[in-house]
């Protein structure tokens, strides 16, 4: 399989896509809702993900798609070649501030995940990574994840998760926050993977993600040597939602060890 040829047509496409999506800021948008009245919709992403389904059919026809508004095929399985596609992740904070959003793109090949690219559109931004060959920041290359200690890390946290939920024993994740040198939350976790894979933040937790979320982040984290799982410490399937932590090697573990008791919940 050619990954430099498929990156290389994906990364253009992004491209072509994110200039779409900036175009429309100043037209109105077409809002609905989801599965409930804060999950949101626009034309903008279903005319993003039709835009990408249209390309990668025509250039890879083997090829089979997963993507977050449903134009892509039924996958139930990850045999060959499938693209996860999120059009807009974060589309709330696309509707809402017109930045803090992402466009992601994940190609795995049986399963394996070989192409991650994440374009952040209002700063223009592209990190992309081939599995085994680096992850970068536009043109810069990014250096592998150092090991930090929860007291001097920041972790990327969604308040929701540390008030009582359906989800995790908010208990346990009262200690996490309480210890941390401090949290941030940005509402996209296409953007929150990048921001571990930068170092800007040192852990990433979400409780509810699905699996075009996180797709193309898990490869360009793990090409920097972060660890990507769901809270139980196990590996992702990338076929069904999940729970996640992404954080450098030392950290993960602290925070599965100490604070999560692996996944004893
Ligand atoms: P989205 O904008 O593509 O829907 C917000 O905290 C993050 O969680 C975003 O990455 C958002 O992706 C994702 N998200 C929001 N609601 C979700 C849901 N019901 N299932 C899975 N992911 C969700
Ligand atoms: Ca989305």
């Amino acid at each position: 399989m050619d990954w430099d040829y498929i990156d290389i047509q994906a990364k253009q496409w992004v491209n072509e896509a994110g200039e779409k999506i900036r175009s429309s800021f100043d037209k109105t948008l077409n809002i609905q809702t989801k599965s409930n009245p804060n999950d949101l919709v626009t034309n903008i992403d279903k005319e993003i993900e039709q835009f990408f389904i249209k390309k990668i059919r025509e250039t890879f026809p083997t090829h089979r798609i997963l993507g977050e508004e449903g134009f892509g095929d039924e996958i139930t399985n990850l045999d060959g070649v499938v693209w996860i596609v999120d059009p807009i992740d974060g589309t709330m904070n696309f509707i809402h501030q017109q930045r803090n959003f992402a466009i992601s793109l994940g190609v795995y090949e049986n399963g394996i995940g070989r192409i991650g690219i994440i374009y952040d559109v209002a700063h223009k931004e592209l990190y992309h990574a081939i599995k085994g060959k680096g992850a970068y920041m536009n043109d810069t290359k990014l250096p592998p994840l150092e090991k930090t200690t929860l007291q001097e890390s920041i972790l990327a946290i969604n308040a929701t998760w540390v008030m009582e939920n359906h989800r995790i024993d908010h208990n346990l994740m009262i200690p996490l926050v309480r210890e941390a040198r401090g949290t941030r939350s940005y509402g996209t976790a296409a953007l929150e993977m990048v921001f571990v894979a930068t170092g800007r933040v040192n852990a990433y937790i979400s409780m509810r993600l699905a699996p075009w979320d996180y797709a193309a982040g898990a490869v360009i984290v793990e090409e920097l040597g972060g660890i990507v799982t769901n809270l139980r410490g196990k590996n992702l399937d990338f076929l069904s939602k999940d729970s996640l932590l992404v954080a450098n090697p030392g950290l993960h573990q602290t925070i599965l060890t100490d604070y999560l008791k692996e996944g004893n919940w």
